[in-house]
C-alpha cells in the first residue's frame, strides 16, 4: 500500500493545552508522527495540490485565521501559542473582530487546540498528504494511506478543535467528488466523534458519515456525535452515529462496525474515507476503550472485505510507544 507523509507536518509542536483544569502537556506531539513512520516503514512525499481543495470545505475567512492569528497574538503581547478563552455560545454571527482573543473563540470550539506560527504549513502538508493518497486510490490502488498529523475530524468548515485544523477526510471526500465520484462515505473509527466532519456534510446527501465511538454523553466533543444526529433535510439518514460505552473491547466494537458498513453498502459508495484513530487502544492515555494492537487487523480486514477503494487517514491515538505497531496492524489487515 502506497503511504504518503511529509516531514513538514513535524513543525507544529505546541506546548501546552487546557485540559479538565490546568495546563498539561499536549498530546498530539511530532513523535505521534515519527512513530508512526516508524512501525509502517516508507513513506512517500505528497504532491502539492495547491489550496483548491482546502477551499472548497473550508472557509476563506477561517484560512485567513489560521495563517494570520499567531501574528496577531504575537502582536497583542501574548507569549506562546494562540489559545482562546471566549465563545460565542448562544449563536455566531459573521461579526469581523480586530482583536484576536474575540477571532479565536470565533474559529475555535474548545482550548485543547493552541495554534503557532508553524500550525499552518504542518496542517497544509497534512491535507496534501490526504490529497495524495486519494491520487493513488483514483488511479487505480485498492488503499492507500494518509498519515494526517495533525489530524481533522473535529475541525469544522470554520473552526478549529480537538487538534484538529483542516479537515483532511472531509476535504479528500469533497475531492473525490469534484474528481466525479459521485457517493463518497466516511467510516470514522477514532475513539472521538469527528464533529467537524459530520457537521460539514450534515445536509449533504451524496456523503455518507458513519462513526464509532465513545458515548459523547461521558466523553468528548460531548455535544456532538448522539444517535439521534442524523442529518438534515435531504440528507437526513446520511449521518450514522453509534456511541458505545467507555471499556468497549473488540466484540462491542467490531459489532458497531459492522452495522456502520452494512448502512454504508446500502448508501453504496463509489469509494471511502476512513478516519483511523488508534485511540482506542487499551493503553491510551486520554481514551477510554479497550481494544488490542492485533484488534486492529480484524477491525482493518472486516472493512477491505466490503471492497470499496478506500482511503486511510490517521486521526487520533496519544500512547505514543504502542502507536506504530496499532497503526501497521490495520494497515496490515487492510492487505490481507
Ligand atoms: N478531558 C483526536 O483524537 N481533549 N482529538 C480531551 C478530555 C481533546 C482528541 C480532554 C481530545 C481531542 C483527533
Ligand atoms: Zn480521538
Amino acid at each position: 500500500m502506497r503511504q504518503f507523509f511529509s516531514t513538514r507536518q513535524l513543525a507544529h509542536a505546541p506546548l501546552r493545552e487546557l485540559h479538565n483544569g490546568g495546563f498539561t502537556d499536549y498530546a498530539e506531539t511530532p513523535a505521534r508522527a515519527d512513530a508512526i513512520r516508524a512501525g509502517i516503514g516508507a513513506t512517500e512525499d505528497p504532491a502539492d495540490h495547491g489550496t483548491a481543495a482546502i477551499q472548497a470545505v473550508h472557509t476563506l475567512d477561517y484560512l485567513d485565521f489560521l495563517q494570520a492569528a499567531p501574528m496577531r497574538w504575537a502582536e497583542a503581547g501574548r507569549p506562546g501559542d494562540v489559545i482562546g478563552y471566549v465563545w460565542p455560545v448562544v449563536g455566531r454571527r459573521p461579526l469581523t473582530f480586530a482583536r484576536i482573543d474575540a477571532m479565536v473563540g470565533q474559529f475555535s470550539f474548545d482550548a485543547a487546540t493552541p495554534l503557532a506560527a508553524t500550525t499552518w504549513d504542518a496542517a497544509y502538508w497534512s491535507a496534501q498528504t490526504a490529497l495524495s493518497a486519494l491520487d493513488a486510490v483514483l488511479s487505480g490502488d485498492k488503499a492507500a494511506l494518509g498519515l494526517c498529523r495533525p489530524p481533522g475530524h473535529h475541525a469544522g468548515a470554520d473552526y478549529m478543535g480537538g487538534y484538529c485544523y483542516l479537515n483532511s477526510a472531509a476535504i479528500v471526500a469533497q475531492a473525490a467528488i469534484d474528481a466525479g465520484k459521485t457517493r463518497v462515505a466516511i467510516l470514522d473509527i477514532d475513539y472521538h466523534h469527528g464533529n467537524g466532519t459530520q457537521d460539514i456534510f450534515y445536509d449533504r446527501s451524496d456523503v455518507f458519515y458513519a462513526s464509532v465511538h465513545a458515548d459523547p454523553l461521558t466523553d468528548y466533543p460531548f455535544y456532538w456525535g448522539h444517535a439521534d444526529e442524523t442529518g438534515e433535510g435531504e440528507a437526513a439518514g446520511t449521518t450514522l452515529n453509534l456511541p458505545l460505552p467507555q471499556g468497549a473491547t473488540l466484540a462491542p466494537f467490531r459489532q458497531a462496525q459492522a452495522t456502520a458498513l452494512e448502512a454504508i453498502a446500502a448508501f453504496g459508495p463509489d469509494l471511502l474515507v476512513i478516519s483511523f484513530g488508534a485511540d482506542t487502544w487499551e493503553g491510551d492515555p486520554i481514551s477510554h476503550f479497550k481494544l488490542t494492537t492485533a484488534d486492529y487487523a480484524v477491525l482493518a480486514r472486516d472493512i477491505a472485505a466490503c471492497r470499496w477503494p478506500s482511503v486511510i487517514l490517521t486521526e487520533g491515538g496519544y500512547a505514543v510507544g504502542a502507536l506504530g505497531d496499532n497503526v501497521a496492524s490495520f494497515v496490515s489487515g487492510f492487505q490481507s
